[in-house]
């Protein structure tokens, strides 16, 4: 294809890009819609500079600027969530979460080690160890350590700290995880501490989906009890896609090195000062009132969903996310995403706590709210939202309904323009 041609096509692809995420809804818990400032640091020269190593000790000349914006995205991080730089230390070169979390892995435990993680299936995350049910080591993480799961109560679909205490005493792990992809219920950080302390292991907690919710002061903080925190910052934070490591002091050293030279070479000047500017814009006082929005909708949602007959996994959400599971309404994860894909709602299949379904084929879908919270929509819609994803499912194979529904949300969406 001459050089011409493909440039065009690919400014038309992101054009129509743009295009689809104003005219449909995103209700993908883990995506937001960041600010033209965020886009304006991510497509910004700084992704020009090469800076292997530390800020202030690099391997490359010309990086005084760069330096200088990392200490202070360093600086925002800690101030943002209240830290005392004597206590603790911040790594934001990790490109995504993933890597946040094997640097802390690799770089506190010898490999070989048994780490204690939430099952993928009750909302945990693949680099937080997982294998497959039959034992299959899919992810590097599975490779590296020995890795073990606790699971939410069959009942309450919720964690019971007495049994997570139980598995910690039987597995005897160096480093317990909580933390994940789809667990719509508050985390006990204080207790999942103790159970940590108790059997002598490191307590990582994993707040990629809560970021920007403990930001907001919405939903409670793990750092008064977590040795170790990552997070990204392309979820509830709103930044760009990129991770922090946030570590006691006593630990920072030894991720860092974890992370460069062990995992990463030349980190992303640009994204990270994207994410300072992110930081920045969840210092606004205003940002309070959007984390307390994102869970008002999220809630609203859920029971509105609950009260057309779903199951709504543990009954709700403490959260931006909620679960359904379908199984009761006898459509799979899959066919449901597929659906109200074609309806402008746009979700991801999932599976859920004991699913006997597939991972490529699961029995559940997730919903989340920041990005349509971000567009200024509340509850009102949420609920409106609700209504047109149970229209959307029941009449799953009307190509005709589904269309109309589609026009409705497009409609609404335009009202709501992202920014
Ligand atoms: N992408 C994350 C999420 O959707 O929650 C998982 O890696």
């Amino acid at each position: 294809m001459p050089y011409k041609k493909l440039t065009t096509e690919l400014k038309n692809l992101i054009s129509q890009e743009e295009d689809r995420q104003n005219t449909q809804l995103q209700l993908i818990p883990s995506e937001n819609h960041v600010s033209k400032d965020v886009r304006e640091a991510v497509g910004s020269v700084l992704m020009n500079k090469y800076s292997e190593g530390a800020a202030g000790k690099r391997y490359y000349q010309g990086n005084h600027i760069i330096d200088d914006i990392e200490f202070l995205v360093k600086k925002a991080a800690l101030d943002l969530f209240d830290l005392d730089p004597n206590q603790w230390g911040v790594i934001v070169q990790a490109a995504t979460g993933s890597i946040a979390n094997l640097a802390v892995t690799t770089g506190l435990l010898e490999t070989g080690s048994r780490v204690l993680s939430m099952h993928l299936y009750d909302g945990g995350h693949l680099s937080h160890g997982w294998k497959l049910p039959d034992g299959k080591k899919v992810t590097i993480s599975s490779k590296l350590f020995e890795s073990y799961f606790y699971m939410v109560d069959p009942d309450t679909q919720r964690f019971d700290y007495g049994k997570v205490q139980k598995r910690a005493e039987e597995v005897q792990p160096k480093m317990i995880i909580s933390g994940g992809t789809a667990y719509p219920r508050t985390i006990d950080h204080e207790r999942m501490k103790q159970i940590a302390q108790s059997v002598g292991a490191y307590y990582l907690a994993d707040v990629a989906h809560e970021a920007g919710l403990i930001a907001g002061k919405a939903y409670p903080s793990p750092f008064p009890f977590a040795d170790v925190v990552t997070m990204t910052t392309r979820k509830t934070l709103r930044g760009p896609v990129g991770a922090i490591i946030f570590a006691r002091k006593e630990l920072i050293g030894q991720i860092e090195s974890a992370l460069f030279p062990g995992i990463q070479g030349g980190p992303l000047n640009h994204s990270i000062a994207g994410i300072g500017i992110a930081l920045a814009e969840a210092m606004k006082p205003e940002f309070k009132d959007y984390a307390a929005q994102v869970i008002k909708n999220a809630q609203a949602m859920a029971n509105k969903l609950q009260e057309l007959g779903y199951h709504v996994v543990s009954g709700g959400t403490d959260k931006h996310l909620l679960l359904l599971d379908l199984r009761n309404k006898e459509i799979s994860g899959t066919v449901a995403a597929l659906a109200l894909e074609k309806a402008n709602l746009i979700v991801n299949k999932n599976t859920v706590p004991n699913d006997t379904g597939k991972p490529w084929n699961p029995s559940g879908i997730r919903l989340g709210t920041p990005a349509i919270t971000t567009r200024g929509m509340k509850e009102q819609e949420a609920e409106k939202i609700a209504l047109w994803i149970h229209e959307a499912l029941e009449n799953r194979d009307e190509t005709s309904v589904l269309e109309k529904i589609g026009k409705a949300v497009t409609e609404l969406a335009k009202k709501f323009p992202i920014p």
